[in-house]
């Protein structure tokens, strides 16, 4: 089985297509000698997915177990790999992707147990959410080595006075207590613009370039680097660690009615994305990534949700370096059922913000996360469960809004009292009035006017859109038609240009690819709302929205210059 990829779609067997239960992986690994040899080395293991129960083994022993499919996890195998004179590592890990209704995201295993209809022991996995539910081993596995005493952790704050940005580091050491730090801030050139010592601190760079997002400014996501080294003194004498780490130097703000960057309005014009592709299902790849991000540069958008999880770290990574705005999202998707919200579940929940927030606080592209989309959040313990995790999630991270995604009615609704940014999803004439484009206007300013007079809180429309099959064409436009498709969003488009001279701050369209679902009678091989197909090519959509996104870059960007932006055919970016 490859590495990384779903397990699903790699076969030719039925079975393992919708397997639930347990897999397993094996392989071995030849160490090199400095690794099992010097006993001021520390080898790690390295898991980046592993969807959704996993439990590993090194040479037999038992050394982690890890609940969740979207974050990394590690375990020190040092002493395993360094106790005798076997070089080589056996790496066993056995995941199981069954979901219940304590785990993100919920499930239930339904047994049928009607022997006239169902053989013995039949079951089934039951979800609530709208994509299909790969598993396996969906990013790199790494071993890595640092010293015995090393940088656990660092986490960077940035803030701006007039011209000088403010960065404020705190550097946690780990394996021992005799060590200094140097801390170093270089520019894009690679000099050196502040320095420091010690494990927390505050950097002063004078005339900072600040991070702004693409198509915000003339040069987008400046990032600086800061070099942190650290020398410590172990039995095994000095030893060094090193990392360096991007860092943007950026505020986020909201206030009754603006999504502030730098202070300045921040209007999102952009999309909600899947990890999700032919035969690697949720399987890391590095050409279809690029591939997304040179689309998304197409088409001007300026931000996407991780709709409806974390997304691998390298995708944060080129958002940090394209200048492109991330609502962070929790696996939080498909919270139903009562049981969800249980004090196990929401213990659950609140352990995996910590794991979010602990591998992405540091990323300027982030600026706000969701902790959930589309719960029934209108049901009685939501109040307590939404107030609880969006309370949890602020002080884990005070410097950015924290909001979750609704579709529940407005008076309701129990958990929208507690966020930042109101990011509401609605499907007028697809999933209700369908066929009636007609009445989209009314319905949607209505939503927008419900929400602002009960809560004066910016809004996002964070999902609208229409299952298309590329090909279709129908005019006068028909249900699954690329014409209806486009239809739909001109008319969403025409209140959206009203309200966001008011308080709507973004609109992410649903969804930037095709994508693939459980097997149901309302789906045709898969979601088809993408305004790209699953092979990445342009419904008409596409180039609709790429006109509005660049239209919208022109009225909204930082006035650094009077020349307009461009979409010319061969760049994605030109004056
Ligand atoms: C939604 C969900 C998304 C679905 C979409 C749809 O509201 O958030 O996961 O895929 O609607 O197409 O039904």
């Amino acid at each position: 089985m490859p590495v990384p990829s779903s397990f699903n779609d790699v076969g030719q067997d039925r079975q393992l297509r919708s397997f639930v239960g347990w897999v397993w992986y094996e392989r071995e690994a030849t160490l090199p000698q400095r690794w099992t040899q010097d006993l001021g080395t520390r080898v790690v293991l390295r898991i980046g997915s592993a969807h959704y129960y996993a439990i590993v083994w090194v040479n037999g022993v038992h050394v982690a177990e890890h609940e969740g499919g979207h974050l990394p996890f590690e375990a020190d195998i040092s002493k395993l790999v360094q106790s005798g004179p076997l070089a080589s590592c056996r790496i066993t890990i056995a995941i199981n992707n069954t979901l219940t209704p304590h785990t993100l995201p919920p499930g239930t295993i339904l047994y049928q147990t009607d022997t006239s209809k169902y053989p013995k022991g039949y079951f089934v996995q039951n979800i609530n959410f709208d994509f299909f539910n790969y598993a396996g081993l969906h990013r790199p596995v790494l071993l890595y080595t640092t010293p015995t005493t090393y940088i656990d952790d660092i986490t960077v704050s940035t803030s701006v006075d007039q011209d000088t940005g403010l960065v404020d580091y705190q550097i946690f050491v780990e394996g021992g207590e005799h060590f200094q730090l140097e801390v170093r801030l270089l520019d894009e050139e690679g000099k050196v613009v502040a320095q420091g010592t010690g494990g927390r601190g505050q950097l002063q760079v004078p005339n900072a370039h600040l991070w702004w997002p693409y198509l915000m400014h003339e040069h987008p996501a400046y990032l600086y680097s800061l070099e942190v080294r650290l020398t410590a003194q172990t039995a095994a004498g000095s030893v060094s660690d090193f990392y360096t780490l991007p860092v943007g130097i950026r505020t986020v703000a909201v206030t009754e009615h603006q999504f502030l960057i730098n202070g300045k309005p921040f209007y999102f014009h952009g999309v909600n994305k899947h990890e999700d592709a032919d035969i690697r299902g949720k399987g890391f790849d590095w050409p279809l990534l690029v591939k997304d991000f040179n689309l998304l540069r197409w088409l001007g958008a300026n931000a996407f949700r991780t709709s409806h999880y974390p997304y691998a770290e390298e995708v944060m990574q080129l958002c940090d370096r394209y200048g492109i705005v991330v609502i962070d999202e929790s696996p939080g998707v498909g919270i139903v059922l009562v049981e969800s919200y249980s004090n196990v579940s929401l213990q659950h929940h609140l352990e995996v913000m910590e794991e979010l927030v602990r591998r992405d606080k540091n990323h300027p592209a982030v600026v706000m996360w969701s902790v959930a989309n589309e719960p029934t959040s209108f049901l009685k313990p939501a109040g307590y469960y939404f107030k609880t995790l969006i309370a949890h999630t602020k002080a884990l991270d005070p410097s950015r809004p924290v909001t979750f995604v609704t579709n529940s009615n407005y008076e309701a609704d129990l958990g929208v009292p507690y966020v930042d940014v109101i990011c509401v999803n609605s499907y007028y004439s697809w999933y209700h009035d369908y066929g009636h484009m007609e009445v989209i206007q009314l319905q949607l300013a209505t939503q927008f006017e419900n929400w602002y007079k009960t809560y004066q809180k910016p809004i996002i429309q964070s999902e609208y859109g229409a299952d298309t099959i590329a090909g279709f064409h129908q005019d006068p436009p028909l249900m699954f038609s690329e014409e209806y498709q486009k239809g739909l969003l001109e008319q969403y488009h025409l209140v959206l240009d009203q309200k966001r001279k008011e308080y709507v701050v973004g609109e992410l369209i649903w969804n930037f690819a095709d994508f693939m679902t459980n097997q149901s009678p309302q789906r045709v091989m898969g979601n088809k709302k993408g305004i790209f197909t699953r092979q990445r090519q342009p419904k008409g959509a596409a180039f609709l929205l790429r006109e509005r996104y660049w239209k919208l870059a022109n009225e909204t960007r930082y006035p650094w210059s009077a020349v307009k932006l461009q979409c010319l055919e061969n760049s994605p970016f030109t004056l």
